[in-house]
């Protein structure tokens, strides 16, 4: 039987409070569970969401936030039998049972095993496996990444190739991966086709990276910031579009530059106002919109039924719409042979002492991820 682990961690004690970094004890793994060492950490805009109490996702205080992450598994509970001590590990917020009826339709990622445990920041036996001061310590969507170590279940993480740095890697764990398979499995861009990233962050980068890898004749990176189109002109962007230069809605302007429309627009933003504007993009008779941003709580969409009618489609894609156990290794794989660029993303990097300080960078505009070390 495993020994509880003493280390440091990253503790949310409250809504817009600072994170506090102090000693936290993690208890040994129990039945399907692993207990991994986290090397690195991205910091998402989901976590900030999180940590500004903002969240319908009712979530528990106090908690260690972070969902991004890498490391190498420590010891493993009873009943694992698919990961070792030593595997090195991306950790999943949306897990890969095999066994329910969201994973063995085919049709989607969104696994359902442990979902109502997850969302209430409980491990399945109704527990948590993290202490600090003598409390207990919620988990933040299976991952906990802002520990020094942290327990997953075996079905919510992927081993991957132990040659891939997991200081970069971890990134795979949320945004690049979210925006990549967006743009190669939910819209599954076609070549020739003409494509519009609204939003140029970590998440819309990655699916023009989705859309060159598909060949696509023309990719519009859309920001309201400009400082974002470095990044997305040196990832194969075309076409840098500013919507607060022009008079007009810019569904107008893309429509009138693209002879009628877009084939595929992506929301990256979460503003229910992009994401009309992304759908109206859209050619008639085929053009499809994919909502990747997530928008405030209580946020409606709306357009005109319409749009619709006329042959444009409106879908939207978690995690890319990428099974974490399957599909993840080959992302990883991807990386290694120079396919998918990551390195580019790491803006900012921290010590975990410092991980407010990637907070704050966030909202400076300058940042496309931030990556703490241990
Ligand atoms: P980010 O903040 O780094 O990027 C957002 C970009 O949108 C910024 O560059 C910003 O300048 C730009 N922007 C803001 N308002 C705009 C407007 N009106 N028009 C055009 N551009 C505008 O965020 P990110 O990390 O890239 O994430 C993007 C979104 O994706 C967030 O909403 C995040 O919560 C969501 N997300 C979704 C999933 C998923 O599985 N669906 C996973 C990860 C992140
Ligand atoms: O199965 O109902 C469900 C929820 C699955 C989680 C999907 C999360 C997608 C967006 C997360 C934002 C980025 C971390
Ligand atoms: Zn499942």
């Amino acid at each position: 039987v495993g020994k509880t682990i003493k280390c440091k961690a990253a503790v949310a004690w409250g809504p817009s409070q600072p994170l506090s970094v102090e000693e936290v004890e993690v208890a040994p793994p129990g039945k399907g569970e692993i207990r991994i060492k986290i090397l690195a950490t991205g910091v998402c805009h989901t976590d900030a969401y999180t940590l500004s109490g903002k969240d319908p996702e009712g979530v528990f205080w106090p908690i260690i936030l972070g969902h991004e992450g890498g490391g190498i598994v420590e010891s493993i509970g009873e009943d694992v039998t698919t990961i070792q001590p030593g595997d090195h590990v991306i950790p999943l917020y949306i897990p890969e049972c095999r066994t329910c009826k969201f994973c063995k339709s085919g049709k989607t990622n969104l696994c359902s095993k442990v979902r109502a445990t997850q969302g209430r920041g409980l491990m399945p036996d109704e527990k948590t496996r993290f202490t600090c001061r003598g409390q207990k310590v919620y988990h933040y969507m299976g991952c906990s990444t802002f520990s020094q170590y942290t327990v997953s279940l075996e079905i919510s993480v992927v081993k991957i190739n132990h040659q891939a740095p997991l200081d970069k890697v971890c990134l795979l764990g949320c945004g690049i991966t979210t925006g990549y398979g967006a743009a190669v499995k939910t819209a599954d861009i076609q070549p020739d086709s003409t494509v519009a990233v609204f939003g140029c962050g970590g998440v819309g980068l990655s699916v023009i990276q989705g859309a060159v890898s598909r060949k696509a004749r023309q990719i519009f990176a859309v920001d309201t910031n400009p400082r974002k189109f470095e990044f997305a002109k040196k990832l194969g962007a075309t076409d840098c579009i500013n919507p607060k230069d022009f008079e007009k809605p810019i569904q107008q302007v893309l429509v009138e530059k693209t002879d009628g429309g877009l084939d595929y627009t992506f929301d990256c933003t979460g503003n229910t106002s992009v994401m009309r504007a992304a759908l109206e993009a859209c050619h008639k008779g085929w053009g499809q919109s994919i909502i990747i941003g997530v928008a405030d709580a209580g946020e409606e969409i709306s357009t005109r039924p319409f749009q619709l009618v006329t042959g444009r489609v409106w879908k939207g894609s978690a995690f890319g719409g990428i099974k974490g156990r399957s599909e993840l290794p080959g992302i990883v794989e991807d990386y290694l042979n120079k396919k998918l660029e990551v390195d580019m993303y790491i803006t900012h990097k921290f010590k975990i002492e410092d991980i407010n300080k990637a907070f704050e960078a966030m909202h400076d505009g300058e940042c496309i991820r931030s990556v703490i070390e241990f």
